[in-house]
């Protein structure tokens, strides 16, 4: 069974990102999964808004309903021995066979592959990656993917083996949802205040630092005061203290950044 998640199409007046009149979303991304209820998370916030409007068109797909067998089997031992078991191909390659057929995109679809073995994922992957029409994700689960898979998709996908990081997961779906909100927040219109992305870490633009502090109303809770120089209303004040405190926090905790 497909997920597709959003509710309908129901706006008449297209949105900025979607393509003018066509109705067609500015990115499609599709989700290969023997969970893809991991999925539905997509529903809430902004990126439950971007699909709504149109902006998006997100597709989750149960694995299982690719196999033809009474058990819907979609793993197997390794060859080679040990331990664990290996996910077999065939469902995979008629998985990504019926999203191929199913693609109307201009230019070759990116299939990324989150993988403990993977490249690392960065915020400048994501930032190309927010250009792209139509991104797959293939999530494994066991000891990983059929190795073939990867190099037959080779030629009919971009295909990027990438990880979120340095940690152990179970699988690639909480990767995937960790790399799709990365990157449909850099499609133009899903994040309401573009300057929002500009300011914020990691972003290309800004110095590659960690974030001030910040503080909101009441400027006194629990006995604890906001510091002073921002009730002050001197915008230099302000504005050096954030850049001190940012280096300050980046020399702690990521002296690699500077
Ligand atoms: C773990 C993963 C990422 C990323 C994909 C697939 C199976 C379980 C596993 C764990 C350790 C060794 C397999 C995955 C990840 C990350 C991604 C799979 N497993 N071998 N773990 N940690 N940062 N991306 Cl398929």
């Amino acid at each position: 069974m497909m997920r597709r998640l959003t509710t309908a199409a129901t706006k008449a007046t297209p949105v900025s990102g979607e393509d003018a009149g066509t109705g067609k979303a500015a990115m499609r991304i599709d989700a290969i999964s023997i969970f893809p209820q991991y999925f539905d998370a997509l529903q809430l916030s902004l990126i439950g808004k971007a699909i709504e409007h149109g902006l998006l068109d997100v597709r989750a797909h149960d694995l299982r309903e690719f196999t033809h067998d009474r058990h819907r089997t979609v793993d197997d031992t390794p060859y080679g021995g040990g331990a664990g078991m290996v996910m077999k191909p065939e469902p995979w390659g008629e998985a990504l066979d019926s999203l191929l057929a199913d693609d109307d995109s201009a230019r070759r679809p990116v299939l990324i592959v989150p993988s403990p073995s993977g490249h690392p994922f960065t915020q400048e992957i994501a930032a190309d990656l927010a250009g792209k029409d139509h991104l797959v994700f293939a999530c494994g689960r066991y000891e990983g993917i059929d190795h073939r898979v990867l190099d037959w998709a080779a030629d009919h996908f971009d295909v990027r083996e990438l990880s979120l990081g340095d940690y152990v997961l179970n699988g690639g779906e909480v990767a995937a949802l960790a790399m799709i909100e990365t990157v449909v927040r850099l499609v133009p219109g899903v994040i309401g205040n573009p300057q929002s992305l500009v300011e914020e870490s990691y972003s290309v633009s800004t110095e590659g630092m960690l974030e001030y502090p910040v503080y909101t109303k009441p400027a006194v809770w629990r006995d604890l005061e906001v510091p002073g120089v921002l009730l002050s209303g001197d915008h230099g004040a302000v504005d050096d203290w954030r850049a001190e405190r940012s280096r300050e926090i980046t020399a702690e905790r990521r002296p690699d950044l500077l």
